[in-house]
């Protein structure tokens, strides 16, 4: 009995010296140790011995118990460490490899542009408006006095989804700014600035897409000198403070009087050079008073309110504050062209 264990605890030291795994070791505790065990099967013949050899080969059968024990817990950690050395290298990081340079972008022309002019208002008390692209014709024309048979709405100047004229792509921000007399509390104050469409061919200075920031002040006892007053600060704002304005009068059917505006050239002061083709001044927006009839459809009282609207390109003017030649570098998005704002 005696070589039986001193066997089996040969045999299981070797067995376990060569486990590769821990579920390894976990078949071969079953295997010697377990209930159905090698150790235990010779332990069940005990009752054979002899009183004087039954606690030598009890104290030896539970040393090799405990030898064997110790040596399954002592295999189950190296095998633990061997596996986290190995798992450790293979996520080894070299943190001294250098890094991949990440490409920061930066902000579009056009963008630079709006926000500079939206910080302006904004800081008037003015709020930004946003719209829907496609309108029904009745808020882009209708409602803004253009009646039927004027030239802006004809099919081959507007795009349009269907027969009867009805639904199209704005041609102005003007629409978001009806929808907000039907919808604000008076008094208002706001600008519209977004994307509109025209039937235009695509050249320097056309695109069938181009953007457009329009705004309106209507309240009781507005008048002409409200809007020259607000833009001339606007421009100041722009262009610096002492920019000279000048107001020439114009037609839109939707504001009575109408008029532009120009700057006086701030690379020439005036004299005429090639920034301005020689005029000394540049046209920077149109405006006006708010057509009474415009106001009237509205639902407001032109007799208690009034009210001035303006309009302005933003392509012109991002092409103007960045001397930008042609509008179509402005859409075609070469990052050589964008890198230099
Ligand atoms: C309401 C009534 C009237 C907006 C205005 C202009 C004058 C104007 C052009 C500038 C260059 C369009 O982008 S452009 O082609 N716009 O000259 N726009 S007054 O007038 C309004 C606005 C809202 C209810």
């Amino acid at each position: 009995m005696k070589e039986q264990l001193e066997k089996i605890k040969q045999e299981a030291l070797a067995a376990l010296a060569a486990a590769k795994e821990s579920s390894d070791l976990e078949t071969l505790r079953v295997k010697y140790l377990g209930k159905k065990g090698e150790l235990t099967a010779v332990l069940k013949q005990m009752g054979k011995l002899s009183a004087e050899e039954r606690p030598v080969i009890g104290q030896l059968a539970n040393d090799v118990r405990e030898r064997l024990t110790a040596e399954i817990e002592a295999q189950k950690a190296k095998l633990e460490q061997v596996k986290l050395e190995a798992r450790l290298k293979a996520e080894a990081v070299d943190v001294t490899i250098p890094g991949r340079e990440k490409k920061l972008g930066h902000r579009h022309p056009m963008y630079i542009a709006l926000e500079e002019i939206k910080d302006i208002f904004v800081g008037m008390g003015f709020t930004i408006l946003d719209g829907p692209e496609v309108e029904l014709a009745y808020y882009n024309f209708d409602r803004l006095n253009a009646e039927e048979g004027h030239p802006s709405r004809d099919w081959s100047d507007t795009f349009y989804f269907d027969e009867d004229s009805r639904v199209m792509l704005r041609s102005q921000t003007t629409p978001m700014q009806v929808r907000a007399m039907e919808t604000m509390e008076l008094p208002i104050r706001i600008i519209a600035p977004g994307r509109v469409y025209r039937k235009d061919e695509v050249d320097a200075t056309h695109s069938p897409m181009f953007h457009q920031v329009e705004g309106m002040v209507i309240d009781k006892n507005v008048t002409m000198a409200d809007l020259k007053g607000t833009l001339n600060a606007v421009m100041e704002q722009l262009y610096g403070e002492g920019t000279k304005t000048r107001f020439r009068p114009h037609h839109f059917p939707f504001t009575e009087p109408s008029c532009e505006m120009d700057v006086q050239c701030h690379k020439c002061g005036g004299v005429g050079c090639p920034t301005c083709k020689g005029e000394g001044w540049i046209e920077v927006l149109g405006a006006g008073m708010i057509h009474p009839k415009v106001l009237e459809m509205s639902g407001i009282d032109p007799e208690e309110y009034s009210g001035w609207a303006f309009g302005m390109g933003l392509e012109r003017m991002a092409m103007r504050r960045f001397k930008i030649s042609d509008l179509r570098l402005i859409f075609e998005n070469d990052v050589r062209f964008l890198e230099q704002f």
